[in-house]
């Protein structure tokens, strides 16, 4: 494949991937360019050239797939669908379904032979710091979803489709054809498993039926599925065969157009009475499954809402009904193709039901450990990805735990840190909770290395990206990011606690740029000289304040004067403080009185705030809700 041909192109509107507090989430039409190589999108306005406003490559995607649309969408954002790649989201927004099963299919198309395609995606967008679908506030929690990678597809115009693949000899094995009496010539049958491999094709599974609509050539027949997409197939997978058989007479059971057993709903012959001892012991509004009737070849759906008895909640249980002309239906006035569109639709609208069907009960969410009050965890649940750096204590690494949750482990090497002590503090550490502290999840302490596992956050340390994005954020940005870091102060400020390493290089960016505090209290552990000793080279000398300096005397007013040294930092996007002097000559000059001078993206008030956290008096110094309060002010403007 030409890296550089283009795949496919059109205009789609891009939500903005930039952090939502500030400025309302906002949604810009673009360009959009796929190759092979990547998909760029542009600034474009009629007759005038187009400016490159981001790429993402392709290789770094993990999925793509639709996404459930808002609640009230409005009518340019009815079809939206996402991009994963690397730690990141792109939620793109196509003009209608067609144009959307052209993006889904084209970029499928480009990134099939990917390694690192995803196994599970997020059905919900990522809103307000959660998953609409599965509640994960950890944005890059691994989906919650199994993904299919066979979506349907719609044919770009006068697409040259050139000859279909052959079926393979492996997939023409342990073919067993229903019997069906060939009369009906309004139907197809798929004699394998096909997978579109290209805009405009059709993805079918084997023993499904589809309605023919063209055959474009001797080659290719266009079909149409029963979620209604069409596109095109193979003419050799396919089979033209009569109709079904009366589905009056074998019951919704025998559809021979889909498998619902395959569905995590589905429960098999699940007695009534173990179906709500499930439902309620799962308690869940929404909790819902689908198992056999007690009537043969017949289905019920039973859900779990707390609408009519908030306390006890209610069970109901609703057959799943068929029309005269075989359609699915819980509420008569919603008719389906199939049961799984059937579901499909009610997960999103409640339509005539108690509430939707919102939570399979037969997923089990696994917590996050420290949210089930554990502390210890089990290093089999910890799987390690890839390596993030390495810090005082040694290597960082990404780590999935549970299989769900995307969690940071620090690796402690043996001799670097007091652990003994370091454990019987953690668990204090762990009840330490707030939005803007990166979250400790638990301890793997059986053995070397002590695993150290947190919140994970994307975006890397603070200072790396001020120094390496700094100039694409704008002052409000900036401003904001030193008000999450304050946000997290004042917290430890309430609790009495001391970070006693507050620095950008000591906090950590989320994916929605949203900045937190990692690594509080975690300087009393280390095992350094160079750090620990005021004169080592390690030792924090530029963030300290006199009193540190003169007698270590550590407080909360030490860790203002820090703060403001970050303030700085952040203001002067990433620049080391006091740059031409060594810690020796930074500590005479700041016991002498002098102090940084305002950086570039500071103005003369912001600057003031700063200052004030260099009073040589502590007690002179601001509280953090006192520097809360006068940055808040920034913020209105
Ligand atoms: C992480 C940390 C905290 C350290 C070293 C390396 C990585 C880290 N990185 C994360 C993340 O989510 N978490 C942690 N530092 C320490 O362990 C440490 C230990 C003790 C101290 C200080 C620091 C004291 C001295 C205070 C005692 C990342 N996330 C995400 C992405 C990338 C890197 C890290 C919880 C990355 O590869 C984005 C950034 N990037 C490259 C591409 O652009």
């Amino acid at each position: 494949m030409n890296t550089c041909e283009i795949v496919k192109e059109g205009i789609l509107l891009k939500m903005s991937q930039q952090k939502m507090k500030l400025s309302p989430k906002n949604y810009r039409e673009r360009l959009f360019t796929l190759t092979s190589h990547a998909l760029t999108y542009y600034e474009h306005e009629k007759g005038r050239k187009k400016v490159k406003k981001g790429a993402v490559l392709t290789d770094s995607i993990s999925f793509v797939e639709k996404v459930d649309p808002e609640e009230n969408a409005p009518t340019q954002r009815q079809f939206p669908f996402q991009v994963a790649y690397d730690e990141n989201i792109l939620y793109l927004f196509a003009k209608d379904d067609p144009d959307r099963m052209d993006w889904l299919n084209a970029v499928m198309h480009v990134i099939k032979g990917n390694t690192k395609l995803s196994p599970k995606f997020h059905k919900g967008f990522w809103d307000d710091r959660k998953f609409l679908c599965c509640g994960q506030t950890v944005k890059n929690a691994p989906g919650c979803i199994l993904w299919r990678k066979d979506f349907t597809g719609v044919t770009p115009a006068g697409r040259n489709f050139g000859l279909p693949p052959l079926p393979t000899v492996k997939g023409r094995e342990g073919v067993h054809l229903p019997p069906i009496p060939e009369t009906d010539p309004t139907s197809v049958l798929a004699l394998y498993d096909y997978t579109a491999e290209r805009p405009g094709e059709l993805s079918v599974v084997k023993g499904h039926r589809y309605v023919p609509l063209k055959k474009s050539s001797q080659d290719w027949w266009r079909v149409r599925d029963t979620d209604g997409s069409e596109g095109f197939v193979p003419s050799t997978y396919l089979k033209e065969v009569g109709p079904k058989n009366d589905s009056k007479k074998t019951g919704c059971g025998e559809s021979p157009q889909e498998d619902i057993k395959e569905h995590s709903w589905y429960v098999g012959s699940l007695s009534r009475v173990k179906t709500e001892h499930l439902l309620r012991e799962k308690g869940k509004e929404g909790s819902f499954v689908v198992r056999d009737s007690s009537q043969k070849g017949m289905y019920t759906v039973s859900l779990f809402s707390r609408a009519l008895d908030e306390v006890n909640g209610t069970v109901r249980h609703y057959l799943v009904n068929q029309n005269a002309e075989g359609k699915f239906f819980l509420a008569e006035n919603h008719l389906f193709n199939s049961i799984s569109t059937m579901i499909d639709y009610h997960q999103h609208n409640g339509a005539g039901l108690l509430t939707r069907l919102r939570h399979p009960a037969t997923e089990t969410d696994v917590e996050l450990p420290a949210e089930a009050g554990e502390w210890e965890l089990r290093r089999e649940d910890v799987c390690v990805v890839r390596e993030l750096g390495s810090g005082q204590f040694g290597l960082v690494q990404l780590g999935v735990w549970k299989e769900q949750h995307q969690v940071a482990i620090k690796m402690v090497r043996e001799g670097c840190m007091s652990s003994e002590d370091f454990i019987e503090e953690a668990q204090v550490m762990m009840k330490l909770q707030h939005s803007k502290l990166v979250k400790l999840y638990g301890v793997c302490s059986d053995c070397f290395p002590i695993y150290i596992v947190t919140e994970f956050m994307s975006n890397g340390c603070l200072l790396d990206y001020l120094r390496a994005k700094g100039k694409e954020l704008t002052p409000p940005t900036l401003l904001h990011m030193c008000v999450d870091v304050c946000e997290a102060m004042a917290y430890l400020e309430d609790q009495q606690f001391i970070h006693r390493d507050l620095a950008a290089r000591n906090c950590l960016v989320d994916q929605d740029l949203t900045v937190k505090v990692s690594d509080f209290g975690m300087a009393r552990y280390v095992l350094d000289d160079q750090y620990t000793s005021s004169a080592g080279t390690k030792f924090p000398v530029k963030w300290s304040a006199p009193e540190v300096l003169n007698y270590t005397r550590f407080s909360t007013k030490s860790d203002v004067w820090a703060y403001g040294v970050l303030m700085w930092e952040v203001h002067s996007l990433g620049k080391q403080p006091y740059e031409h002097y060594d810690n020796a000559r930074v500590a005479e000059r700041v016991i002498q009185g002098h102090r940084l001078y305002r950086p570039q993206q500071a103005t003369e008030p912001i600057y003031k705030v700063m200052k004030a956290c260099w009073h040589e008096l502590p007690e002179e110094r601001p509280t953090f809700h006192q520097l809360l309060s006068d940055l808040s002010v920034f913020e209105a403007d």
